[in-house]
């Protein structure tokens, strides 16, 4: 199968310029993916490689927009870890600058995390489990169509990679759970609203990209058999990808820091790539 993986050379977080064909590549879905690239640690910023740093019932720790960090266990270690993805916050998004210029006036940041837990002995329910194959789309959090642009970087600090697998195009994804999508409902959207379990009125958009969410996470078949690469993303290395567009898993890992930031889907350099645009092309109908 063709890859779904672009490694590029890159080992300097300032150093990114922009390039016609790994443009094309990332809108088109594919990973970008810096085996040279990695973030460095401070070394008293290695204590803070523990899973004890996160408080008690969360999974990740997060820095949002404004600088608050949240999940951090006891005020002791609320400024080291606030420093450490803060730094990692200023690179991911230097990079991102420095590939995509174009993108630069209308990202919109979002929080930075930090994920100390391995993912390996997570439970979760079928529907929050990112250990199968997915796109990202969130239930409570309607986008309308902007796009959810990230950046990890694994910083295992005993070597362990982060393993993921890369699965089929969006098209492609879309074509096969299109056609068993629950059909949209204004009314039913608007009841959600006023309950409270959305933040904002959930579009057909959103809603698509729920069912196309939903559709494969629940099926066995699909996870089993979907046409997917394993790909282990070694300590010391980045990647990035559109993950509301790149079908993707976490199969095992621990210690990873990823910055999410928005862009309008009509400010990419090719807007009909977007997960808006195809699937408005695949239904006929005008989804936000
Ligand atoms: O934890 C990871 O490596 C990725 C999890 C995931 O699905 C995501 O961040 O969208
Ligand atoms: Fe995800």
């Amino acid at each position: 199968m063709d890859t779904q993986l672009v490694e590029l050379d890159l080992a300097d977080w300032a150093g990114a310029t922009p390039n016609e064909a790994w443009i094309a590549a990332l809108e088109a879905g594919k990973v970008l993916y810096f085996p040279r690239l990695g973030f460095e640690l401070r070394p008293q910023e290695r204590e803070l490689l523990t899973p004890s740093v996160l408080s008690p019932e969360v999974r990740n720790i997060s820095l949002d927009a404004n600088g608050r960090i949240k999940g951090v266990a006891g005020e002791a270690r609320r400024q080291a870890v606030s420093e450490m993805v803060g730094r990692f916050r200023a690179q991911a998004t230097q990079l991102i600058h420095g590939l995509l210029p174009h993108y630069t006036p209308a990202l919109r940041l979002a929080p930075t995390s930090y994920r100390p837990a391995q993912v390996e002995t997570r439970v979760q329910s079928w529907r929050a489990d990112d250990r199968r194959l997915h796109i990202d789309s969130f239930p409570s959090r309607p986008n309308y169509g902007e796009r959810i642009l990230r950046v990890f970087t694994n910083v295992n600090p005993e070597g362990a990679p982060r393993v993921w697998r890369v699965g089929e195009p969006f098209e492609t994804v879309a074509k096969r759970f299109l056609p068993r999508a629950k059909p949209y409902s204004r009314w039913q959207a608007r009841l959600l609203q006023a309950l409270h379990v959305t933040k904002s009125f959930r579009s057909e958009y959103d809603h698509l990209m729920l069912q196309l969410h939903d559709g494969m996470k629940s099926d066995l078949d699909y996870q089993k058999n979907a046409q997917q690469q394993t790909v282990h993303f070694p300590a010391g290395s980045v990647w990035v990808c559109f993950s509301d567009q790149t079908s993707h898993a976490v199969m095992s890992g621990q210690y990873m820091l990823e910055q999410t930031l928005h862009l309008p889907a009509a400010r990419q350099y090719n807007p009909d790539s977007s997960p808006l645009a195809i699937l408005s092309r695949l239904t006929g109908r005008t989804l936000v």
